[in-house]
Order: C-alpha cells, then structure tokens, then sequence
C-alpha cells in the first residue's frame, strides 16, 4: 500500500475527504460531466487547455485501491475521461494518475487527470 489512508473507508465517504465533499456537491467545482460512478470537473490549477479531474463517487484512497476493490468503476472513470476529451478538446489526451505521494499524489481520494487541447510534451 502506498499511504496508511489506502484501505480506509474504501468504498465508503469519507468526511474530511475534499473530493468526497465535491462528489456530494459541497465544495463548488466546474462540473463538466457526469456518470452514475463518477464525475467529471475542471482542475483547480490547469496544466493544459483542457485540464479535468475524473473522480469515482466512492472513496478509494487512489487508483490502486480502485483497481483492487472495483474495477468496473475504474473502466467507467476512464470512459468518462475519454468522452470528456471528445466533448472538450479533439479525441486526444493523456491520462495521468497520481499513485502515492511518489508521485505527485496530493488529493488522497482515487483520481485521473485528463489532459487535452495543445501539443502535449514530455510526461
Ligand atoms: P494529484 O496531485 O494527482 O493528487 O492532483 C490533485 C489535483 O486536485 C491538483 O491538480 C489540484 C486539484 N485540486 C485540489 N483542490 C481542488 C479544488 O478544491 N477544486 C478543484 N477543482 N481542483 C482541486
């Protein structure tokens, strides 16, 4: 496991979880798209044109506990990265997800970052 907070509440809201209170609409956020498991909102601090956060509705502490607890919801979180990236930019994205502190890792509620809309380069 990557954090001590990885198995907590999985699958469960977590109350002092930001993205848990964006995903229950208390925290307002660019709401961009939406889908029974997930949604889908403009990132804080853009890195690209097109910068989305794509958050599963259930708490999982990142995307490895995602993968290891629902993997269906993690097929869902990325079809919606990928209409996203259809419906904002051209088709053409990358996808990043943050696992651990490592790795840039800051918001400890599973997420994909969909990047889209200029000539992306290095990772
Ligand atoms: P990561 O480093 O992978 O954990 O990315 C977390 C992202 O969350 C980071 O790019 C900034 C974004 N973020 C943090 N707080 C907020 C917020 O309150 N609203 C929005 N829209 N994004 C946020």
């Amino acid at each position: 496991r990557t954090t001590e907070t990885s198995t907590a509440n999985s699958g469960e809201m977590s109350a002092d979880c930001l993205f848990c209170k964006i995903v229950a609409g208390e925290v307002p956020v660019e709401m961009v798209a939406e889908s029974g498991s997930a949604v889908a909102f403009k990132d804080i601090d853009p890195k690209a044109p097109v910068h989305v956060l794509v958050v599963p509705r259930e708490h999982h502490a990142d995307v490895s506990a995602l993968a290891g607890t629902s993997p269906e919801t993690l097929a869902d979180v990325i079809a919606l990265a990928d209409q996203v990236a259809s419906d904002l930019a051209d088709g053409q994205y990358r996808l990043i997800c943050n696992v651990g502190p490592k790795a840039g890792q800051t918001i400890f509620h599973a997420h994909a970052h969909v990047l889209a809309g200029t000539q992306l380069t290095g990772f």
